[in-house]
């Protein structure tokens, strides 16, 4: 089924939409020689060439077809179940030398690594079609804006692609003809779907990612965590601009100011929630736009940083999404939407747990097998996950294909903690900020394999997604901070923090807006905190919870900070440290000096 890729012949027109670049022209033909498909597929990403894969893909049951009226023009496509997260074990960082990955990748040798990688692709093609998907990342007039090339044998991928990124004649356009421009190269093959040959390698010197064995987004929609980030955060570095693993969202006041912030949350903490919420009744006036829902490419103008979204679409996680938790992303995925491992109601729709309403009585699972409430297994994978346009979202913002980007005034790092961490919190200034960035830790989720809810420290979100040596990454944000003249305002948050008896302590979704305004109130320079050893926090006063039925010894429980708590904390960030070794830069360790003396430690 999933694991086989059979060849598609197009009709005439269709397919057809050959580059003129001559050094895309040449990788192509290196890759093919390599791989021998039965034909060569190059993407135009018209509505044409769409209808026509999806038709295919029907047939050959990568795509399952649904209730057109209750969800029109979407499908549901089933991962192998050995293949449903993103494979942090199976990622390479393949640099000349191991120190440039750092400690916090896994390293391979790059020669070896293509020796492998290309003994691996040796006629993985044969009887496929090999398709050429040229995006571009990045709004049309960026000059962040980035090209990229993804060869791939899987229709899931091509159509996943033209939702995600700006494909076809837009990125041809972009490259133009000469053959030394930046462009990006990326193979991705589904081999035999194997764990044992499944490897996502990144070369950054050369622009190179190879990705085998694996059909789950994370791991082989190249354009996203591949080049968005690891590549990016890599180009990024050296070009002096910054690649984050942060959604980007403008909250409007009542009268008309507009303010832009970005944030940094781990998979699966919130992020695309966050970035479309809805605010509560009491904040009538306000409103909350999404620029970007996962990932942020930033710039210096003028002493400001200034983001864009590279992205097109959004890969979210279902589970837990519903009207309740995010009303914008219910509308966005209703229509033209693939939807991977969630399960199928009897009449057709689909289903996750979570989702409004009762449970259905009987369903099919997310592997196909019958399901019911009393199943032990969920309905939907835990990673399931929607593909959707961006231009679904009803709450997009106007400035989203700006090339300049829009204006960030704050910066919010965040996690899943059940203690320790208060709801909100302001670094004292930007280098502290770097310091909360690096320190942040997060309980585990299934967005990756491997355990869930397993405290981790995870730096900035980028843990995964740094596709350079760490220490450099936190020396780039300090050195970023010295050409800011008029930097954001770094915070972190944490909805998740829980009481005694085991209870989240925060509402959570669109109650967050009360934490987002006392933000703003911050960069507005009104709002009102008191100094703690650990930067500014609110006082329960200082936060809007009008309207809010919420205990009052809940706020008090959030928003505290418990010394031995701290205690341990810092010997982690202390541990955390001494395990990345030489490479942290002195003014962080510096940072947790300092915060221990505020400890009085
Ligand atoms: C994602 C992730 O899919 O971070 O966005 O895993
Ligand atoms: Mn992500």
């Amino acid at each position: 089924m999933t694991n086989s890729a059979p060849a598609i012949f197009p009709p005439s027109g269709i397919g057809d939409a050959r580059p003129a670049n001559q050094a895309v022209l040449d990788w192509v033909d290196d890759i093919a020689t390599l791989t021998e498909p039965e034909n060569i597929f190059w993407c135009n990403g018209s509505d044409q060439e769409n209808d026509f894969l999806i038709a295919e893909s029907l047939k050959q049951n990568v795509l399952i077809k649904l209730n057109q009226k209750k969800v029109p023009r979407s499908y549901l496509h089933r991962s192998n179940p050995n293949d449903v997260a993103r494979v942090e074990q199976c990622t390479f960082v393949c640099t000349p030398t191991k120190e440039e990955a750092g400690p916090t990748n896994n390293w391979s040798e790059p020669g070896e690594t293509y020796a492998k990688l290309r003994g691996l692709l040796k006629g993985a093609m044969r009887g496929r079609t090999l398709f050429v998907i040229p995006y571009m990342m990045g709004p049309l007039d960026s000059t962040l804006t980035k090209v990229g090339f993804e060869i791939t044998d899987s229709k899931y991928v091509v159509l996943n692609m033209r939702i995600m990124t700006r494909m076809g004649e837009v990125a041809l356009k972009r490259l133009g003809n000469d053959p030394n421009s930046e462009w990006n190269r990326g193979v991705h093959s589904l081999l035999d779907v194997s764990p044992e040959r499944r490897f996502i390698c990144h070369f950054p010197q050369d622009n190179m990612i190879i990705s085998v064995g694996s059909g789950y987004g994370g791991n082989v929609l190249l354009s996203k965590k591949c080049l968005a980030l690891r590549i990016g955060s890599y180009l990024a570095r050296t070009q002096g601009w910054m690649a984050e693993h942060t959604l980007i969202l403008g909250v409007e006041s009542p009268e008309g100011r507009k303010h832009y912030v970005a944030a940094a949350f781990p998979s699966a903490c919130g992020k695309t929630n966050f970035a479309m919420l809805i605010p509560p009744a009491h904040f009538k006036g306000w409103k909350v736009m999404t620029i970007g829902d996962d990932i942020g490419w930033m710039q210096i103008r003028d002493g400001r940083l200034y983001a864009v979204n590279p992205e097109n679409g959004y890969f979210g996680v279902l589970p837990g999404t519903s009207y309740q938790s995010n009303p914008n992303a219910m509308k966005s995925i209703a229509h033209d939407t693939i939807y991977t491992n969630a399960a199928v109601t009897d009449d057709g729709d689909v289903w996750w747990e979570g989702k409004d309403g009762p449970r259905p009585a009987h369903a099919i699972d997310w592997r196909g097998n019958d399901w019911t409430p009393q199943s032990k297994e969920k309905a939907a994978h835990p990673n399931s996950r929607f593909t959707t346009p961006m231009r679904n979202n009803p709450a997009l913002d106007p400035e989203v294909d700006k090339g300049e980007g829009v204006p960030i005034s704050a910066i919010i790092f965040g996690g899943r903690r059940s203690d320790t961490v208060p709801l909100v919190y302001q670094a004292f200034d930007w280098n502290h900020g770097v310091y909360l960035g690096a320190t942040m830790a997060s309980e585990t989720t299934a967005a990756a394999t491997g355990a869930v809810g397993k405290v981790r420290r995870d730096p900035m979100a980028m843990l995964p997604f740094c596709g350079y040596n760490i220490g450099q990454y936190f020396q780039h944000w300090l050195d970023i901070g010295k050409r800011l003249t008029n930097p954001p305002l770094i915070f972190n948050v944490n909805w998740f923090r829980k009481g005694v008896k085991g209870q989240f302590l925060w509402p959570g979704f669109g109650e967050n807006m009360r934490v987002l305004k006392w933000i703003i109130d911050r960069c507005e320079r009104t709002g009102g905190a008191l100094k703690s050893p650990i930067g500014w926090l609110p006082s329960p006063h200082d936060l809007d919870l009008a309207e809010l039925d919420i205990d009052h010894k809940c706020v008090a429980e959030i928003l505290g900070i418990d010394h031995e708590e701290w205690q341990k904390e810092l010997l982690e960030t202390e541990k955390f440290f001494d395990s990345l070794g030489v490479v942290v830069p002195e003014e962080l360790l510096e940072q947790r000096k300092q915060l221990a003396v505020r400890f009085n430690l």
